[in-house]
């Protein structure tokens, strides 16, 4: 293909996370001239950055892990059911060495724009080290939870001590031995790193604006018996996961809600309970859509809660109060609530008593003030927007990606982006992403895009756009999928809720993970209609 190419390269991957690794490796395995190019100084992602103690991944390390090699799969040994941050690092990195991918990544540069030669059907991007490179096609995996959301509080940047942000952590870790630590944020974060800083601060002050749902991990060793049959068991575990709405085996009890006894109700809830974390969210189907059975999961939530925080204050200020259980992502925590019991920990709610000034030696909020030696913002991304939009990429008539989704994203199928051909996005908006498990998530989208950058090369293409009809249907789409559920009723990060100003869309595909690679192969084998090949 490069041949008849006037571009210095096929293809340029921007990312080195799941799903930029995936793609590079594979555009290679077609023929492809590929570049990576990643800001950070290796691969890994999500993983590379969020070193913050305690940080883990949700779903089990045996599921949110790549499927597409069976050697790989069968090789690698996971050491627990959820495995932490530097043990995936390892683990992307294992992945790296054996498929000889780092070769074909340029690390430590930013991808700083990007425009659209309509003359050449090519890609200029320019990256932060200064230079240019011309590729046809331009796969954006930049991550969905990728670009750190730091509130501007005032007077932030007066503060005079140390200022950490759990999606960008030092590699080198931090001791917070003998320190009074405040942390801001109670989403998956915060609620992971809360309890081991607890564990070293002389005092930990938390910051919650809105209390989160959270359910214990349950985590636990993956004992060499067990291992042996997850292998055994791999194949049917992945397709039951390809063939799943949120990529991993687990489903909701297979009885209606309505059909079972209050007692067996009960019974449903504790055991979703201690399968752990997110899986929580779904004991029930329809628990996301029916009020009366979300309720049932709240109240149950409510009650684990309240026999580990004894404190009526304590626990009503803990209890989430402004979405329904499982529509903002559930928590899952090791010890979280059990370290609102220390001496050495204390809770603000912001909501009654807001922080008014960071000042050089603390936080001011309206009632007091709260000395610290150090400021932990676990606060969160500009969700699966915020990487696209902070590159000035311009497309067609000089329009950039930020202007055409000023009023909210606008893509097809998660891939294509009208005004942008050759663009192509990965896990983010109008792709089911965030929702299910993005290993597998990766996987579906990398193949998609090589699929069709391979289709534009066979038929003699030089270019493929989505057609804004296409994108208008599916935005919808996206819109009245999430206005059938509870999801619609919550302050999400999905839905652009965290980050002052931004439209308020529901952003991912809540369709299901099997309905969308359902789609995808549907569009794809009816000869991709809502995209324009010239
Ligand atoms: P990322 O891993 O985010 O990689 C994107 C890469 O693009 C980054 O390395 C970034 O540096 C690079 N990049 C972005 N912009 C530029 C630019 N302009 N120039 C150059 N490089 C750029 N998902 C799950 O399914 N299960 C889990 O258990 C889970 N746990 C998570 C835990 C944490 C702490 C977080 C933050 C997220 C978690 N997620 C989880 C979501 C996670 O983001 C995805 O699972 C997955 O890692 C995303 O892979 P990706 O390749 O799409 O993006
Ligand atoms: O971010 P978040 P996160 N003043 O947006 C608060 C994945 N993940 O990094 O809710 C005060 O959830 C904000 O308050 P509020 C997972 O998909 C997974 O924790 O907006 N507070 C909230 O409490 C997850 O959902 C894991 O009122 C402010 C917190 O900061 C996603 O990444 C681990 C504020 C942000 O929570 C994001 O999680 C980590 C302000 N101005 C991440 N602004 C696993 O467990 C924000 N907040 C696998």
């Amino acid at each position: 293909m490069s041949s008849n190419n006037t571009a210095s390269r096929d293809v340029v991957v921007v990312g080195a996370g799941f799903a930029g690794l995936y793609t590079t490796i594979h555009a290679r395995r077609a023929g492809l001239n590929v570049l990576g190019i990643e800001a950070g100084s290796d691969v890994g992602g999500t993983w590379y950055w969020n070193r913050y103690p305690g940080a883990r991944c949700d779903v089990e390390s045996i599921d949110y892990s790549y499927s597409f090699d069976e050697d790989l799969q069968q090789q690698w040994r996971w050491s627990e059911r959820y495995a932490t941050q530097p043990e995936i690092l390892r683990y992307l990195s294992h992945v790296a060495d054996r498929f000889d991918v780092r070769r074909d990544y340029r690390f430590d540069t930013k991808v700083a724009g990007a425009r659209w030669d309509e003359d050449a059907q090519v890609w200029h991007i320019s990256t932060s080290a200064g230079d240019t490179v011309t590729a046809r096609w331009l796969v954006m995996a930049t991550g969905s939870l990728s670009q750190p959301n730091l509130p501007d509080l005032p007077g932030r940047d007066s503060f005079a001590g140390a200022v950490y942000l759990t999606a960008n952590w030092p590699a080198e870790g931090v001791d917070f031995t003998g320190l009074r630590v405040g942390v801001v944020g109670t989403g998956s974060s915060g609620v992971q790193s809360i309890p081991l800083i607890a564990d070293q601060a002389a005092e930990l002050t938390v910051f919650q604006r809105s209390a989160n749902y959270s359910v214990p991990a349950y985590n636990r060793p993956l004992a060499d018996e067990e291992w042996q049959q997850v292998l055994e068991e791999y194949p049917r575990r992945r397709k039951e996961s390809w063939n799943s709405a949120a990529g991993s085996p687990w489903g909701s009890y297979s009885v209606p809600y309505e059909n079972l006894a209050p007692e067996e109700r009960e019974q449903v809830l504790a055991e979703s309970w201690t399968r752990g974390g997110v899986l929580y969210g779904k004991a029930f189907e329809r628990q996301t859509i029916d009020t009366e059975i979300n309720d049932a999961a709240r109240v149950y939530f409510e009650r684990r809660l309240r026999n580990i925080v004894r404190d009526e204050d304590l626990a009503r200020d803990l209890t989430p109060t402004d979405h329904p259980i499982g529509t903002k992502r559930i928590c899952t925590d090791s010890g979280y609530f059990e370290t609102y019991t220390r001496p050495n920990v204390h809770l603000v709610n912001l909501r009654r008593d807001p922080i008014t000034a960071i000042t050089p030696g603390g936080v001011q909020t309206e009632s007091g003030f709260h000395a610290l030696d150090a400021i932990v913002y676990a606060t969160g991304f500009d969700a699966l927007t915020g990487a696209l939009t902070a590159i000035d990429i311009i497309g067609r008539h000089g329009r950039t990606v930020r202007d055409a989704w000023k009023d909210g994203a606008q893509t097809y199928l998660g891939i294509g982006v009208p005004g942008f051909p050759n663009l192509l996005t990965l896990n983010g908006p109008g792709s089911p992403s965030v929702l299910s498990n993005m290993a597998l998530g990766s996987e579906q989208q990398g193949s998609y895009a090589l699929r069709l950058i391979l289709h534009a090369a066979e038929h003699g293409y030089s270019s493929v756009e989505a057609r804004s009809d296409a994108a208008a249907a599916w935005t919808a789409h996206l819109g009245e999928v999430a206005g059938k559920t509870l999801f619609a009723d919550a302050p999400s990060w999905y839905a652009g809720a965290n980050i002052p100003g931004k439209p308020r869309t529901f952003m991912p595909y809540l369709g299901g993970f099997h309905t969308y690679t359902a789609r995808l192969d549907e569009v794809a084998g009816n000869g991709y209609p809502g995209f324009v090949f010239s």
